[in-house]
């Protein structure tokens, strides 16, 4: 049986958010019905509904609003995550295995924008998780430090234009941190739809940054996933972002075990970034197109893409520069992924330059 209070907050927190005009996928398909039938269930962590649903319950402008405090979740808590993960992956149904991972021609991608018109910058990540640890809400403060060290060692093995420096938050000037962060390198602090999942405890323990000499391969620690592996660089060329980053994960998995689940690909917290954990975007000046921020959502999401700010995720664009990125991770081969983003961006550049 659960705790009367870990109850009541569920039933006050349900009933809180089903009245309110909130347009997350938690308020869409966490019903009467499915809340009812899981409001008692607990994974073998101990993990309950509350601990999947708290940050939606807490943040009603969340855009999904749920996380798995551990692997299981996504079992235990399948009638809730299975359509979600439906409708964020554009149809991948509870009867859909995800495909094996295949990075495909890593010489097949070019420049998005030779004229250097548009696209100011390109980024590929990826997330993974280490085998044997849980997610953020569940690890220690001692498991945290012995992840950042584990990793901090295994990358000081990287070389040639991978070779770099992991560097700690923890002792990190606040004048280097946010230099980082306004530089798009490093992961912002203090998120709200994070901390209200119980992802941010112990901070800044065991969280940290690598990047390379030119800072264009980066890996966060313990952020939001254990890892992401990141290529980044100025300009449009994909191709190169995208071959710099399948040479690094390539060599990473060699010496780190990351986990993986038979239907649902590599593991995350977020159910957004299951399957590939793919998020290919570009920095894209698009004036006459965005003159209508709803014109621009509605053609992006035609071609399967999602516009955020300049800042990432819940930002606002700066300068009239946006994020714009492959919306699916899963269903599809991390090829196929970066390939939509590839396909879209030519697309809308395409419409602009009709405007
Ligand atoms: P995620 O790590 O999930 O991809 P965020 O949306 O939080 O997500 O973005 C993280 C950081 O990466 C932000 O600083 C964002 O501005 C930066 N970023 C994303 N795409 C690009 C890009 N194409 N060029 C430069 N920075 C980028
Ligand atoms: C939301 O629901 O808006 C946040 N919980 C973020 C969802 C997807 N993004 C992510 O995983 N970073």
């Amino acid at each position: 049986m659960l705790y009367t209070s870990s109850l009541s907050k569920l039933e006050s927190g349900w009933c809180s958010l089903a009245s309110s005009d909130s347009k997350s996928l938690i308020k869409k398909y966490l019903t009467k019905g499915v809340f009812g039938e899981l409001k008692g269930k607990k994974t073998s962590f101990g993990s309950t509904l509350l601990d999947c649903v708290q940050s939606g319950f807490e943040n009603h402008d969340s855009g999904v609003g749920i996380y798995a405090p551990d692997a299981e979740a996504y079992t235990v808590f399948a009638p809730i995550f299975d359509p979600i993960i439906e409708d964020y992956h554009k149809g991948f149904k509870p009867t859909d295995k995800h495909p094996a991972k295949d990075w495909g021609d890593v010489n097949a991608l070019g420049d998005l924008d030779a004229e250097k018109k548009y696209v100011i910058s390109t980024r590929v990540r990826c997330a993974r998780s280490l085998v044997g640890y849980p997610f953020n809400p569940l690890l220690t403060e001692a498991q945290y430090k012995e992840m950042e060290e584990k990793v901090s060692t295994t990358l000081k093995g990287l070389a040639g234009d991978l070779q770099g420096e992991f560097y700690r938050l923890t002792g990190m000037s606040k004048t280097v941190q946010q230099k980082l962060i306004d530089d798009h390198f490093l992961f912002k602090e203090g998120d709200r739809f994070l901390q209200a999942a119980n992802a941010s405890r112990f901070w800044p323990t065991g969280r940290g940054i690598f990047h390379n000499r030119d800072k264009t391969f980066l890996v966060w620690c313990n952020e939001e996933d254990h890892l992401r592996l990141i290529s980044m660089q100025m300009g449009g060329n994909l191709g190169e972002v995208y071959k710099r980053l399948v040479t690094a994960v390539n060599d990473v998995e060699q010496r780190l075990p990351f986990a993986h689940h038979d239907r649902l690909g590599f593991l995350t917290f977020c159910p957004t970034n299951l399957g590939t954990t793919i998020r290919a975007s570009v920095h894209i000046k698009l004036p006459k197109l965005a003159a209508d921020k709803a014109k621009l959502e509605q053609v992006a999401a035609k071609y399967s893409l999602q516009v955020r700010g300049t800042r990432g995720e819940h930002t606002d664009a700066e300068g009239g520069v946006y994020d714009i990125s492959n919306k699916r991770r899963m269903g599809l081969t991390e090829y196929q992924a970066v390939k939509e983003m590839n396909d879209g961006i030519t697309e809308l550049i395409k419409i602009e330059k009709q405007l």
